[in-house]
């Protein structure tokens, strides 16, 4: 009996990491700082602004010029000429993120003027869902994934962004499965050393 208790002890240290129930991915950007250039992996022409003229259309720009007065100050503005940004989260890629990835990208969206703003996302970065509108005001845009990355493009013209905020934890059917493939492991693991004992006791 001891053994068997001592077996489940070592199944369920074994499958801990497998699991990875605690695994969950945040982030967040207050356009403070110009790291969606680096962290968004593919993005319209940046007017560093101060230079004249702007680059042809379309072109994002650093702001603070919107209503209300966003805090901290930055937002990402988009050229009345239109402007994209896509990011695949995690970002930087994570090798051990889950396959089966489920969350949340929220983020609030300014009117600079005549304003429309819209988002797409991908399962594969290649194939894209036709792009919905979203409005002004906080918006949140549902992810999802089987691949363990979320690709989603950010668009529009005459509009700022701010407060952007992804959230990603394991979609719940990857923990069961996981959860039936210990359960299996375990078994299996009960059953060997049945058969083992079963084995020894033949041989006395
Ligand atoms: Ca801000």
């Amino acid at each position: 009996m001891r053994n068997v208790v001592i077996s489940i002890a070592a199944v369920l240290v074994m499958a801990a990491p497998a699991a990875r129930a605690g695994w969950s991915y945040s982030y967040s950007d207050d356009f403070s700082t110009q790291k969606a250039m680096a962290d968004s992996y593919s993005h319209s022409n940046l007017w560093p602004g101060g230079i004249v003229p702007p680059p042809p259309e379309p072109y994002l720009f650093y702001t603070s010029d919107v209503v209300p007065p966003v805090n901290p100050p930055g937002a990402l503005g988009f050229s009345t000429g239109g402007g994209e940004l896509y990011y695949s989260f995690p970002v930087p890629s994570d090798p051990g993120a889950p396959a089966q990835l489920t969350g949340s990208l929220t983020l609030n969206i300014y009117d600079l003027g005549a304003g429309y703003a819209y988002f797409s996302k991908s399962p594969d970065g290649t194939n894209w869902i036709l792009p919905m509108p979203l409005g002004f005001g906080q918006r949140s845009i549902p992810l999802g994934s089987s691949w363990g990355t979320c690709y989603v493009v950010i668009g529009g013209y005459d509009i700022a962004i701010d407060d952007l905020q992804a959230e990603l934890v394991p979609e719940p059917a990857t923990l069961s499965l996981l959860g039936i493939g210990a359960v299996g492991l375990l078994r299996r693991k009960l059953q060997t050393r049945a058969w083992k004992n079963t084995s020894a006791s033949k041989r006395l």
